[in-house]
């Protein structure tokens, strides 16, 4: 079985200069081209320094959400599973991963039909969740469930609140036992059985943080969620995304992450 947070492999990709016209669904100005390209950086300098070994794959200027790496595809030590973005200008990405993960994976399973993002799918040990969303579809979740099953994994098809991008857009792996979510989530009872920290009010924005071996990567200007998961005895690096946060982009996102032995 996979493990929730041991990784010592990552595939990132650099931003491009049309990086900067990236989806975000509350409209806003373009983030500036350094500042994403620092960001994104120094993301990858704590990948690094968390002891994981990133493949650094070229910007794709013809794709400007393309560093987000997570949404086209999955990524467990036995299987990779290519999968199929809800969003139109993000359909043809998967296309320039699958040479990297068929070099990397015994096994690259793609989803049949319907639409699902990775952004969508948090992968515990018991269950991966996978969340309908604008981007995942019934007939994507389903689909990819049962592709999920018959690798040896439970899924769970949940709903996600309305006003959020992804399933990870409000919620994130702690640990084994606890996941953050925001209220609204938490309260929709999908994660019963763990212990869940509810997000204060107020920085729903700083829900996706990304816990990489004993480190947890999370924004620093959400001073209250630093405080919450450093009561919780998380190591926390927190990481500037003032600019990549304006075209939506969350910790978790910007690699796929697996352990690899
Ligand atoms: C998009 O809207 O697709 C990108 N601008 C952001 C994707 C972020 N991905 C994620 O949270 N998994």
């Amino acid at each position: 079985m996979s493990h929730p947070y041991r990784f010592d492999r990552a595939i990132s990709r650099r931003p491009g200069a049309s990086v900067v016209k990236g989806l975000r669904a509350g409209g806003g100005p373009d983030p500036s081209l350094q500042g994403v390209l620092a960001e994104h950086a120094a993301y990858v300098a704590a990948l690094e320094a968390a002891g994981l070994k990133v493949t650094l794959l070229d910007p794709l200027e013809d794709f400007p959400d393309a560093i987000f790496v997570e949404d086209p595809a999955l990524v467990f030590p036995d299987c990779a599973i290519l999968l199929n973005p809800g969003t139109a200008t993000r359909a043809g990405e998967g296309v320039f991963l699958r040479p990297t993960l068929t070099a990397m994976f015994d096994q690259v399973l793609e989803l049949p039909e319907g639409h699902a993002d990775g952004g969508d799918v948090l992968a515990m040990d018991e269950a991966v969740y996978i969340g309908l969303s604008a981007r995942t579809d019934r007939a994507g979740a389903e689909a990819l469930a049962r592709l999920l099953e018959g690798t040896g994994r439970k899924a769970v098809v949940a709903e996600t609140p309305p006003s959020v991008l992804h399933l990870k857009t409000a919620s994130s792996i702690i640990d084994e036992e606890t996941i953050l979510a925001t209220r609204e989530l938490a309260a929709s009872g999908v994660y019963a059985g763990y212990r869940v920290l509810e997000i204060p009010k107020g920085e729903e924005a700083g829900a996706n943080v990304l816990r990489v071996n004993d480190t947890i990567f999370a924004g620093s200007r959400f001073p209250r969620i630093l405080e919450l998961l450093d009561g919780h005895g998380a190591q926390v690096v927190c990481l500037e995304n003032s600019e990549i946060e304006k075209i939506d982009a969350g910790f978790t996102c910007m690699s796929l992450r697996w352990f690899g032995g």
